[in-house]
């Protein structure tokens, strides 16, 4: 029984353990964004089909609903949330604006390879108000990305599509050796999107970014391969203190 003790708590003896290096990135960009003005909000993991795909403008034909890219779960009722854009779909439901949220969490996709998980952690945000523009888009993307790489960032938009936002761009930053990585995706918020939440849009607008915490994690500390934030292997994580 003391054996067995000592064996539990033998490499416990000076240290406590310390949060996860995706948690810490994740409680690092909210609260930048929080400071910003968007106020956070949650929703759970489990999520209808209408709140992952309809209200959002994902049609019935998106092969981003197929079998093998979503967890079908409970009969097929209901899915492991795909995004955080559900958390987005019901704070527009629950409010009028103006306002601005943001919400980070896990969700889930069947995918398993060195760049992507079945399960990753994503932050998404959003503002309405009247007279959203592209332009307010631009400066607030380039703020998030000063504020997380440094003020000297270069920053190039390349033109993308997402069924929920029009216009919509994909944002890259350019790394020390000279390529473009794509650090997140944005748009202005489909007004189809805000009259399937009861939001008049000829009256308002809204822009929404979405961003993975994990690909910004292994930008930042140079990891190649995701797996190994999930390996459990205490060498590598404690190089994250
Ligand atoms: C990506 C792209 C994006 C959004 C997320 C959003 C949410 C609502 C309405 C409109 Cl409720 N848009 N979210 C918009 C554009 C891009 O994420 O590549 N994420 C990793």
């Amino acid at each position: 029984m003391s054996e067995d003790k000592d064996i539990i708590f033998s490499h416990s003896k000076n240290s406590v353990g310390n949060s996860h290096p995706i948690n810490n990135m994740k409680d690092h960009i909210m609260s930048l964004l929080n400071d910003f003005g968007f106020k956070i909000i949650s929703g759970p993991e489990i999520e209808s089909e209408e709140n992952n795909f309809d209200l959002l403008n994902i049609k019935k034909s998106h092969p981003a609903r197929q079998m093998h890219d979503t967890f079908y779960i409970e009969n097929k009722s209901k899915v492991l949330r795909t995004h955080t854009s559900p958390v987005q779909i019901r704070g527009m439901l629950e409010n009028q604006p103006p306002f601005a949220f943001i919400s980070g969490g896990k969700v889930y996709r069947k995918d398993d390879d060195a760049t992507h998980l079945p399960m990753f952690h994503q932050i998404e945000g959003m503002l309405v108000n009247e007279n959203v523009n592209f332009a307010q888009l631009k400066d607030l993307i380039y703020k998030i990305i000063f504020a997380l790489f440094g003020e000297k960032s270069k920053i190039r938009f390349r033109p993308s599509y997402f069924p929920f936002t029009e216009p919509s761009a994909e944002v890259d930053i350019c790394s020390e050796n000279g390529d473009w990585l794509e650090i997140l995706g944005c748009g202005v918020i489909n007004p189809v999107v805000l009259e399937n939440c009861n939001i008049d849009s000829s009256k308002f607008s809204g822009l929404a970014f979405g961003l993975g915490i994990e690909r910004i994690a292994m930008l930042k500390h140079g990891v190649s391969d995701i797996r190994h934030f999930y390996k459990s292997n205490l060498d590598f994580l404690e190089q994250f203190k």
